[in-house]
C-alpha cells in the first residue's frame, strides 16, 4: 500500500487531540529514484527533481531561527529542521548544514540505542512500552527508524500506527518516520544528522528502529553506543535471516514475546543463545552480551533492559572505550561520504558517462582486461 499523502498534512491515526507539534508525518518520496538525497559534486540543470515542496513552508526562516527554536527544544522548529535535512535539494543542502553545525555542541548528550529484528519480531511493540515507560521516568525519547523499504511498504510507519500510539501521545517523546526513498547510504545520513538535531533539543534517549535484513543494521550499528538485537523463541535460524554476523555485533539480546504459552520455549531459547554468546570472543573490556526475557504484551523485562544498558554504558566509560567507540564513529562517517561522494562524482562524470557503454560492452564479451578499462575511464574521470 502506499501513502499519498502530501506535507502538512495529519496521517489519520494522529490522535485529534494532539496539539500542532505532533511531528509524525509522512515524508514524501523521492521523484529521482536514483537520487539518494546525498549531494552531488556538479549538479547540472534538470537532473534534479528537488522535493521543494517538504521546504516550502519552511524556506523563510534563517539558520538562526532554526538553531536557537532547537536548541530552546521546541519541536515545531526541530521537525522542521529535519525536513530540511532530509530534503534532496541542493538548495536546502546550505542552510541544513549551516543549521546543523550551529547546534552539533549541544548534541552527543544522550544515550545512542539501536534496535533490531527481523519483521514480526515485536521492535515497534517494544519500542512503544520501553519508550513510554523511559518518558514516564522522566527521559525525554527520540524514536527514529532506518528502514530502507518504507518506500515501497509504507515501512515502518504502517507499525508506527497501531504500535506506537501511547508513545506518540507522550509529551517526552518524539517520533519521526524513516525518510523515505534513495540508497541506503542517504537514508542512514539522514538519520544520523536528524539524531544530533534531536540530541541538541534536548533528547536524551535516542533509539533507532531497523529491519535486521540487508545492511542497515550494520549501519545502524555504526551510528548507536549500544546496538539491541531482538530474536524470536523457536523459529529457526533460517526464519529469523539470522547470521552470526548479526549476534556478534549485539550489546544486548532480547528473547521477545516471553508470555503465555511462549514462556518455557523463550527460557531455552534464553539458555541456549546465552551459550552462543559466551562462546563468542567479545573484543569489549569488561563487557560481555546479555541475554535478557522480555514481554511487550505482559510488560515483564522492560527495566531489566533499560537497567542492562545502564551497566553497558558504565562500563564503557570505566574502560574508556564508550567515548572511543564514538570517535571512531565519527571518522567513519566522514569516511562513508567521501566513498560516496566520490563513487557519485565518478557516476555523474560526463566524459566517463560517455564512454562507460563502449567499454562496459568490451569488457562483457571478454575483449577489453579490466585494468585497461579501469584505466581509460579514470584518464576520463581525470580529463
Ligand atoms: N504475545 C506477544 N505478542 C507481541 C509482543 N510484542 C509484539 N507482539 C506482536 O507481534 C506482532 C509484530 O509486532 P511489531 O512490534 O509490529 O514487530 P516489528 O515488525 O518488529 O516492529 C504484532 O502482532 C504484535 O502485537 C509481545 O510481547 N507478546
Ligand atoms: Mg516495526
Amino acid at each position: 500500500m502506499f501513502f499519498s499523502m502530501s506535507r502538512g498534512e495529519r496521517p489519520d491515526w494522529v490522535p485529534d487531540t494532539d496539539h500542532e507539534a505532533f511531528t509524525t508525518y509522512v515524508m514524501p518520496g523521492i521523484p529521482d529514484p536514483h537520487h539518494d538525497g546525498l549531494p552531488r559534486p556538479a549538479p547540472s540543470a534538470g537532473v534534479f527533481a528537488p522535493s521543494s515542496a517538504a521546504v516550502s513552508a519552511a524556506k523563510k526562516l534563517a539558520a538562526r531561527d532554526y538553531i536557537d527554536g532547537i536548541l530552546a527544544g521546541n519541536r515545531m522548529m526541530l521537525a522542521r529542521a529535519i525536513t530540511l535535512i532530509e530534503s534532496n535539494s541542493e538548495r536546502h543542502l546550505d542552510l541544513a548544514q549551516e543549521v546543523l553545525a550551529g547546534v552539533m555542541h549541544r548534541a552527543g548528550n544522550s544515550v545512542r540505542l539501536g534496535i533490531t529484528g527481523v519483521p514480526g519480531v515485536g521492535k515497534s511493540t517494544f519500542i512503544e512500552s520501553f519508550g513510554t515507560w523511559l518518558c514516564d521516568e522522566n527521559n525525554k525519547v527520540a524514536v527514529l527508524a532506518v528502514d530502507p523499504t518504507s518506500s515501497i511498504s509504507g515501512g515502518s510507519i504502517l507499525g508506527d500506527k497501531t504500535r506506537m500510539e501511547q508513545l506518540s501521545r507522550h509529551p517526552n517523546s518524539f517520533i519521526r518516520p524513516s525518510p523515505s526513498g534513495g540508497t541506503l547510504g542517504g537514508v542512514a545520513r539522514k538519520s544520523r544528522e536528524t539524531m544530533l538535531l534531536c540530541e541538541a533539543a534536548g533528547y536524551d534517549i535516542i533509539l533507532i528502529e531497523t529491519v535486521g535484513v540487508g545492511q542497515s543494521e550494520t549501519l545502524v550499528h555504526s551510528m548507536v553506543d549500544c546496538f539491541i538485537v531482538l530474536m524470536l523463541a523457536g523459529a529457526g535460524d533460517e526464519l529469523q535471516g539470522i547470521k552470526k554476523g548479526i549476534i556478534e555485533l549485539a550489546d544486548l539480546l532480547l528473547i521477545t514475546k516471553a508470555d503465555g504459552d511462549n514462556i518455557t520455549r523463550a527460557q531455552r531459547a534464553k539458555a541456549e543463545l546465552s551459550q552462543v554468546v559466551r562462546m563468542l570472543n567479545c573484543p569489549t573490556e569488561g563487557w560481555k552480551p546479555q541475554v535478557l526475557l522480555t514481554s511487550s504484551a505482559a510488560n515483564k523485562g522492560i527495566t531489566d533492559v533499560w537497567a542492562a544498558v545502564g551497566d553497558y554504558m558504565k562500563a564503557g566509560q570505566k574502560h574508556g572505550w564508550l567515548a572511543d567507540k564514538r570517535r571512531r564513529q565519527n571518522v567513519d562517517w566522514l569516511k562513508a561520504l567521501v566513498e560516496e561522494a566520490l563513487k557519485q562524482s565518478f557516476q555523474h562524470h560526463p566524459a566517463v558517462g560517455k564512454i562507460l557503454p563502449a567499454i562496459s560492452a568490451q569488457v562483457k564479451e571478454g575483449r577489453l582486461p579490466q585494468m585497461l578499462a579501469l584505466k581509460q575511464l579514470m584518464e576520463a574521470y581525470r580529463g
